[in-house]
């Protein structure tokens, strides 16, 4: 009997990893065919430990199994590491090593498993001679050893998945806040759409029987959504029309379920969609990834823009929530073909939207066109999160994409948008329930909105706005630019001042019978307290709208000849303001002085003097402070690091 420890590794991105958290279900499964062996999960996903934790956790296992998607190979391998100074054998699998058996050249990796592992490490565990076991690739020497491809399993075989052993996680796997189950009832697809992996690593398609699936539904209990992960669940809609019928019939459609569909499939079969939604199948995911036919043909997507339309269409009326996979950057499409999808996007009846930018990951079509096109910048792989170009287009380059990434969201997201699509939630009786029956799913989404949104500003901040001259401009409902909001400060503070001045000046009496150093010191004293506490309030107001994503535009202008960075120049900006102001005030004063040592003083003249004060000296903090706020440099966080130690 062998101990074994599979593990999630660590590895967060943004936006999605933000969104949910899913419990690691290919590892469970793989635990259910362990049988004979003693076997646990560690999901460092929802439970963070430093190093030497890990190394206490991973000690007295003899073989330690990481699961890999392409962007968490980083973390994977640095698991691998502590693995291998425990003493254990160390096995790589899930979808990367499946499409790139190559990182078993990696010291820290003995074994990667290629394809599905319910099988394949059970014979390692068993300790079958490492020749025989099909599926797997490892060093021999210096030469990497593919074995043969294991041939697809009849899912119907494998033992439901080890549920129990997640159990420990329990309350923490959700999706907008709500608890969240997955469940896996097929795998593969039929198309070879060039940007999808998918088909390389199932070859084929093979499903289980309605039944199994509604029996494997009845074990999930306290489940608030139930997520189908296949990635094209409606590929065959009689099952579908079945697994709603035996749903309903169990009374199972007490939870919310989500799928994975292609658009077809949808205009293909209204009647089962509305079957669906009796289920309370309501969260439907659909790709439409570009917005013109020849960019979905050159994709091999083989769906067409009227079906896009026709399934938005019949989705909504059955009260489904629709979100929408988008592609940023599509080969050959032109800026304007991205600026029309984001349109296409607002007016469809979407509820949410992905707008991912192409990333070639490794065992697609795509990778192989863009490698031979040379349009891939970058192959650090742990960088690949579809949140960030790592490829140019021929049209497009790595930061115009960025860029249109941004605008996209900022124009889905923005409050003018979210009010519409709020207002036809309100008008359609089957969605309302988004509105009055969610306040946890609004929060949480707000709150994902609110760090998404300062996410993608710094992103840009740290290399467009720095490379290329180009400015995005964020509008905040109540402000627009940094120059309003100084301005802002500058008014709030002379009118304090001044209402605070006539006041102490009625309260006092005549303020001009008394000795001109204690008005002097009074006017600077008035002045700077005033101006500190608006340039504050200024300041928070400022950071807090950008944080919180109150930003619903973004405009592209044309690169400026300008040779310093954003950061350099607004420093000096806030220098000159500074300057001047200062220099204004020194001469206020002295006129101040001169005014009434020649006993000429007038009592509102003085008033009106230290409001232009008050004015000019809360122009350049607040400026300052905004300007900071724009650039990064205020943001209160740190960057997020490696969970690992
Ligand atoms: C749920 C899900 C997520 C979840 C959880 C992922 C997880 N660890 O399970 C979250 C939301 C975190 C996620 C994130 C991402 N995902 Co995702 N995700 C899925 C989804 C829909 C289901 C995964 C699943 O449960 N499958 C069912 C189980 C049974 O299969 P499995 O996990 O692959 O496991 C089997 C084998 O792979 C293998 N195996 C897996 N692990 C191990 C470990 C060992 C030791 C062994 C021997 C074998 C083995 O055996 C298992 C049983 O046969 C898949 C699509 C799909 N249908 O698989 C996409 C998918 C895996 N995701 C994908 C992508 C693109 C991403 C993101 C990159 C997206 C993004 N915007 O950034 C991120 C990456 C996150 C990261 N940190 O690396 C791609 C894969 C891309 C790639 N090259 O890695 C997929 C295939 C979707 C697609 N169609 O493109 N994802
Ligand atoms: S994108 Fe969807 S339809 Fe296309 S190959 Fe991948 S899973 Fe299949």
């Amino acid at each position: 009997m062998s101990r074994a420890l599979l593990v999630n590794p660590p590895k967060e991105v943004p936006l999605l990893d933000w969104t949910m958290r899913y419990p690691p279900l290919g590892l469970m499964s793989i635990a259910a065919s362990l049988d004979g062996h003693d076997v646990d999960i560690l999901d460092m996903k929802v439970e963070g430990l430093n190093r030497k934790q890990l190394l206490k956790r991973l000690s007295g296992f003899d073989i330690v199994g990481v699961s890999v998607l392409t962007p968490s190979i980083d973390s994977a391998l640095e698991i691998c590491r502590a693995a291998k100074e425990c003493g254990a054998l160390t096995v790589a699998g899930g979808v990367h090593p499946s499409l790139m058996p190559e990182m078993v050249g990696n010291p820290e990796v003995d074994l990667a498993v290629r394809g599905e592992g319910e099988y394949t490490f059970k014979e390692i565990a068993d300790g079958k001679p490492i020749d025989t076991i099909a599926g797997i690739s490892y060093m021999d020497g210096t030469r990497i050893v593919h074995n043969p491809d294991r041939p697809p399993a009849d899912l119907g075989a494998f033992p439901p998945p080890r549920r129990d052993l997640v159990a420990k996680y329990s309350g923490l796997y959700t999706a907008f806040g709500r608890s969240l189950g997955a469940l896996s009832t097929a795998r593969g697809c039929p198309f070879r759409c060039s940007f999808c992996c998918v088909p390389n690593i199932w070859k084929g398609y093979r499903e289980l029987s309605p039944a199994e699936v509604v029996s494997e539904i009845a074990r999930m209990e306290h489940t608030e959504i139930v997520s189908f992960v296949d990635d094209n669940f409606c590929q065959d809609m009689r099952r579908v029309d079945a697994i709603c019928d035996l749903i309903i019939r169990h009374g199972l459609n007490d939870r919310l379920y989500s799928v994975f569909s292609r658009v077809d499939s949808i205009v293909q079969h209204p009647e089962v969609v509305e079957k669906m939604a009796r289920a309370n199948m309501r969260v439907v995911f659909i790709g439409i990834e570009a917005a013109t036919q020849a960019a979905l043909d050159r994709m091999n997507k083989k769906t067409s823009i009227s079906d896009i339309h026709r399934a938005c269409q019949i989705l909504e009326t059955n009260g489904m929530i629709i979100w929408a996979g988008h592609i940023v950057g599509n080969l050959d499409d032109t800026y304007e073909d991205v600026e029309a999808l984001i349109q296409m996007a607002r007016k469809l009846p979407v509820d949410i939207a992905d707008f991912t930018v192409i990333t070639p990951y490794p065992g697609t079509e795509l990778y192989k066109v863009a490698r031979e096109r040379g349009l891939i910048d970058e192959f650090d792989f742990a960088e690949y999160c579809e949140c960030e170009p790592h490829m140019h287009t021929p049209h497009l380059s790595r930061i115009e994409i960025m860029e249109l990434q941004i605008k996209a969201y900022l124009k889905f997201y923005g409050l003018r948008a979210m009010a519409k699509g709020g207002r036809r939630w309100a008008l359609n009786k089957e969605k309302r329930w988004i509105l009055t029956d969610n306040v946890t799913g609004i929060r949480s989404f707000m709150k994902f909105r609110r760090k998404s949104a300062f996410y993608f500003w710094r992103t840009y901040k740290e290399t467009v706005g720095k490379t290329e001259g180009t400015k995005i401009r964020r509008y905040s409902p109540l402000v627009s630019t940094p120059k309003v909001y100084s301005l802002g400060a500058g008014v709030g503070a002379a009118l304090i001042t001044f209402w605070v001045t006539v006041l102490i000046g009625r309260y006092y009496g005549q303020y001009s019978s008394r000795p001109l150093a204690f008005i002097v010191a009074d006017f600077l004293f008035g002045a700077a307290l005033v101006a500190f506490v608006i340039a504050m309030v200024a300041t928070w107001l400022a950071i807090k709208s950008y944080r919180r994503g109150w930003i619903f535009s973004v405009r592209r202008r044309k690169p400026s000849r300008r040779t310093r960075s954003i950061g350099e120049e607004s420093i000096s900006n806030a220098g000159l303001f500074t300057a001047a102001a200062l220099g204004l005030a020194v001469l206020l004063i002295v006129a101040v002085v001169l005014a009434a040592s020649s006993g000429r003083l007038d009592y509102h003249l003085k008033e009106i003097m230290v409001t232009v004060i008050a004015f000019l000296t809360a122009l350049p903090v607040s400026h300052h402070s905004v300007q900071m706020v724009r650039n990064g440099g205020i943001d209160g966080r740190r960057r997020p690091g490696p969970n690992t130690g």
